[in-house]
């Protein structure tokens, strides 16, 4: 399916709508969820019109793939995760009820998170 560059994340991405961004850079934006999940719960999207992990991995270039997971390992390290431990998670399709159709790493923390749940 098209990029719908309407979606809300891509908004942001461009300026049009404000979010709680805590890191930037040539790759990456980083923001807080408007509906924590847990006690840290930050999103981390790819600067470039991608929907899904599935047309990210195959049709971005490399240095943005590169970058972006950079990005999302330096975003937990910045909010002090590394040591007491994180989960990321990305929707794809129909199946993962994802909600905004641009390629998002959700970041979960501050808490014991339990046994993940499918
Ligand atoms: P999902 O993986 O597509 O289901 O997750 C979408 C997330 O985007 C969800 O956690 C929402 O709370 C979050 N979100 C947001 O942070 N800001 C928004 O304006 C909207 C959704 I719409």
């Amino acid at each position: 399916m098209a990029y719908d560059d309407t979606n809300i994340f891509a908004r942001i991405l461009r300026g049009e709508i404000p979010a709680n961004t805590i890191y930037e850079d040539d790759y990456a934006l980083a923001f807080h969820d408007i509906n924590p999940q847990a006690p840290v719960h930050v999103l981390v999207i790819p600067k470039g019109p991608y929907q899904s992990m599935e047309d990210f991995t195959q049709s971005a270039p490399a240095d943005l793939i590169a970058g972006f997971f950079r990005a999302v390992g330096h975003v937990a390290r910045s909010l002090d995760l590394a040591e007491s431990g994180y989960r990321i998670l990305a929707n794809h399709g129909p199946n993962s009820h994802q909600e905004v159709p641009h390629l998002h790493i959700h970041i979960f923390g501050g808490r014991p998170l339990g046994p993940m749940l499918v």
